[in-house]
């Protein structure tokens, strides 16, 4: 009885890290190709992206030619992905741990522009066509 008991308890430990050993990390990157997160605002294109353990979407596609702005959006994000950097623009902004905050980017010419954390773990990148 105890035997039985004993080894009940040992599979359900085992199922248990095991389904913990293949269901949690690997975030499959968001990607945002159809221009979902991408409006316009005031003659603006505003691309919008959540930032905090990473970026979401990854990967956003947005228009050529027009004014456009990256929108952060964070809600309590500690971690480094509230630094950003965007290298070819020589862009580098702290965003505030709440909130909303603009980056402005110019008017982009069609090509992708990458951006990252304050680290280079984070990547994202807005695809200009
Ligand atoms: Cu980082």
């Amino acid at each position: 009885m105890k035997k039985s008991v004993f080894i009940i308890i040992c599979s359900l430990a085992g199922i248990l890290v095991l389904s913990l050993f293949f269901v949690s990390p690997k975030k499959v990157p968001e990607m945002s190709v159809d221009g979902s997160n991408v409006y316009m605002e005031n003659g603006v294109q505003i691309v919008a992206i959540k930032a905090g353990g990473g970026y979401s979407p990854q990967v956003s596609v947005a228009k050529a030619g027009i004014p456009t702005k990256i929108r952060f959006a964070t809600s309590g994000s500690f971690d480094c992905s509230s630094s950003v950097r965007i290298p070819s623009l020589h862009i580098s902004q702290i965003l505030p741990q709440k909130g909303k905050a603009d980056i402005d980017i110019g008017t982009p010419s069609a090509g992708p522009l990458q951006g990252m954390c304050g680290m280079g773990m984070y990547p994202f990148s807005v695809t200009f066509q």
